[in-house]
Order: structure tokens, then sequence, then C-alpha cells
């Protein structure tokens, strides 16, 4: 069959922005089905599926709603959601190909989806949306994904894909064969979901298209940077366990260039900084405190004077280096005092970047962001120092 299937993965989310999508993701001919993937049978998954049964404008449209399997073994989370549609597309479907996106999207719209079909049909076997997003956005893919990957894979494109995390995508048939039977996919049921997908997808030489939207993506905002806490130890257990992965072919990938961007994401600047910094002198122990140890001591002493007062002018884009180098190399992804400690050097990480880069202007801090993931491949690859990177200039 030609055609695509449209999948959202949900969990609780505004009901008309939900059906709005799907209504708007059923009306393209290029679609065959909408499968809507809920966490659990909660008020959202019933209001939605009463609204779209009660829609005229779906009366001719194929919309599924399932409730997420238990396919893996992490947290349940979007992982099984996301997997729970690759599965039903591979062994209910004959589709053509897959597509993603979050239910959450106030502006999506049928563009999203052909967007990707169009650069699908040029032959790429992926295709991922990427956009503008305001200077401070993004901190687990740039602090945290595309950090690690330039560590971990300096030779590759991982580093380089835009949005490594993002949950909008699509996926030729062959992919999602290929993704659902691999058991290190499947066991991810939580937020690592994403980074393994894009992990695989280079493992195995799929090649990729990414493809710029430049209207952003307006969608459900975090309340701080707290909410993140769980992303971001999923994120990284991730990175964390592909450490060691060798053979990683070199894909054809293709970055679509960027246009415009508008005024509200060019200037703003937002998160509540004022609560953030409290993040950084909460919830100490004597274990956080002698997990320090194992850092050089310039980072551990540092880091360590947050119990009294709160410092991070020291977590330069070489400091983030090394920290990230000692976790990598000493984390432990079942210890919760190793993932309160992550969380604090990646708040203390990201106020730096916020006060000594962002505060400087959107140009500056993009600039700024792709030449530091250039600089710790170059690092990685030993072909320049730590000091060098403390004196690029800008
Ligand atoms: N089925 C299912 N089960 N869906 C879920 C679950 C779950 O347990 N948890 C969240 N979702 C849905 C949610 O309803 C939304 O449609 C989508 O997954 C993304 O969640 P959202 O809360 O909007 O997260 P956020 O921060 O906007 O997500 C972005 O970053 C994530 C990441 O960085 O890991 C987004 O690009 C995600 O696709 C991406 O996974
Ligand atoms: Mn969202």
């Amino acid at each position: 069959m030609s055609k695509s299937l449209v999948s959202f993965p949900f969990k609780e989310e505004n009901v008309e922005v939900f059906v709005n999508n799907i209504r708007a993701a059923a009306d393209i001919p290029e679609v065959g089905e909408v499968l809507c993937v809920g966490a659990r049978e909660n008020e959202c998954y019933t209001q939605s599926l009463e609204a779209v049964k009660g829609d005229p404008a779906l009366k001719d449209s194929k919309v599924t709603f399932l409730v997420q399997e238990r396919l893996g073994s992490k947290r349940p989370g979007k992982g099984d959601g996301m997997n729970t549609a690759l599965k039903y597309f591979i062994e209910e479907t004959g589709f053509k190909r897959i597509h993603f996106y979050d239910a959450d999207i106030k502006n999506f719209s049928k563009e999203w989806v052909l967007e990707s079909e169009k650069a699908a049909n040029m032959g790429f076997d992926v295709v991922r949306h990427y956009f503008p997003r305001a200077r401070t956005d993004a901190m687990i893919t740039w602090m945290i994904t595309k950090t690690g990957f330039s560590l971990l894979y300096p030779d590759t494109q991982l580093p380089f894909i835009e949005q490594p995390l993002g949950g909008e995508l699509l996926m030729e048939r062959k992919v999602a064969e290929t993704l659902i039977k691999d058991p290190d996919v499947l066991a991810q049921s939580d937020w690592g979901i994403d980074t393994i997908y894009t992990y695989k997808m280079v493992e195995n030489g799929f090649s990729m298209y990414e493809t710029y939207m430049s209207s952003g993506k307006d969608h459900a905002l975090y309340p701080g940077l707290d909410a993140l806490e769980s992303m971001l130890y999923e994120c990284f257990s991730v990175i964390y366990y592909l450490q060691g992965g060798t053979g990683i072919s070199h894909i054809k990938h293709r970055i679509e260039h960027a246009s415009g961007v508008s005024n509200r994401v060019e200037n703003k600047l937002g998160f509540d900084i004022q609560k953030t910094l409290c993040l950084l002198s909460e919830d100490w122990n004597e274990k956080q405190k002698s997990l320090l140890d194992l850092f050089p001591p310039e980072i551990g002493k540092k880091m360590r004077e947050n119990t009294e007062r709160i410092v991070f002018d020291f977590m330069d884009d070489a400091n983030w280096y090394t920290s990230y180098r000692t976790l990598l190399e000493n984390f432990d992804p079942g210890c919760p005092d190793w993932r309160k400690l992550l969380f604090k050097l990646w708040v203390s990480r990201v106020l730096w970047y916020t006060t000594n880069v962002a505060l400087k202007g959107y140009s500056y801090s993009f600039r700024h962001l792709y030449r530091m993931i250039d600089g710790y491949a170059r690092v990685s690859k030993k072909v320049e120092t730590l000091e060098d990177l403390r004196n690029r200039g800008e």
C-alpha cells in the first residue's frame, strides 16, 4: 500500500488541540490511517475518542485508538507508546511509511506531514523535523545528547543531527522493521526512546533528511527545570549504555537550510532563573558529596560549595566536558544519588550557559553551541586540548 500511517503517542493533553491534530492528519490524501496510542485509558483518552467518534468530518477516515502495550523494561512511558505504534504498523497494516507527531502541537497542520512526505519521496529512509527554538530551550539536547554523541562518536553524524530528541519524524517501512526487531529499542519504554531510535537509525546506515519547519513548534510548556529531571536522567542513561558501540557507518545525511526565525523565538530567554537557582542548593546528602570526589578537584570543590551558597561560574565548556567524561566513567543508573548529582551538574551547566552565553543574544548563542559540539569532537579525537576549547574565540 502506498499510503502512510500517522501516529500520535499521547498521555494527558488538551483534548481540543489533540483532536484538531487528528483531524488535520486524517484529511490528507496520503494518509491511510491515524493511530493514537494512549498511555492509559484516562480522561484525555476517553474524551478524545468520543470527540473523534462524533465528528462528521472524520466519518470517512480511519482513526484507531489503542492503549500502549507494556513492551519495555524501563519506566513505562513514551517509549512503550511509540513502540506499540511501530508494532501495530508492521503487524496490522501494509502502509509504506509511519509518521510520529507529539499530540500537544498547537500549530500542527497538514504541512508537517506533507513536508516529510516530500523529503521521503526524494529517497530518504528517515525524515526528521527541526525548527527554530529559543536559545535556552533544548538544554537536554545540547548539553546531554549532542554533547554525549560528540564525546563518544565524534566521527559519525550523530552529534550533528539537529534535533536528536525530536518527536516529529517519518520512517520508511524497512526502518520500522529494523527498529522493532531490536531488543535495545523494545526495552526502551521511557524518554530514552528518541535517543535510541536516532542512534539505531544511524547504526543501521539509514539515510536521513532533516526538514526545517520555520513556523516552530508551539506546544505545552514545562513549569520549570525540575520537571525535566526524569527526562534528563532517562536520556543520559541511554547515552551511558551506548558507550562502546563500534563500526557506526557514515550515513547520507542532509540538513535543509534554516530560513527565518520569528521575533518571538529570537527574543525569548525563557525559564524561571530564580527557581532554578534553588535547585542547586536543595536536597544534598553525604553520599552525593562523596561522589564528587570522583571528579577533578576543582569541579568537586565548587559543586560542593553549593551546599552553602549557589556556585555555577566554573561550569564552562571545558569543565562540562570533563564532568561529562567523569559521569560516563562512574555513573550508576540504579543509584538515586547519582541521579540527583547528574541533575545538579546539568543545572549548573545550564546556568553557566545562560549567564555567560545566552544573555549575549540569539545568534551569539547558537554560534557558541555549534562550536561547542565541534570543539568536543576535536577534543575527543585528541586534536585539540581543553585549553584550546577555553581559548577559542567566538
Ligand atoms: N503513549 C504515551 N505514553 N505518550 C506519552 C507518554 C506516555 O507515557 N508520555 C508522554 N507522551 C506523549 C505526550 O502526550 C506528547 O504527545 C509527547 O509524548 C511528548 O511529550 P511532552 O510532554 O509534550 O514532552 P516534550 O518535552 O514536549 O517532548 C519533547 O522532548 C522529548 C524528549 O526530549 O525526550 C518532544 O520532542 C518529545 O517527542 C521528546 O520525546
Ligand atoms: Mn510537548
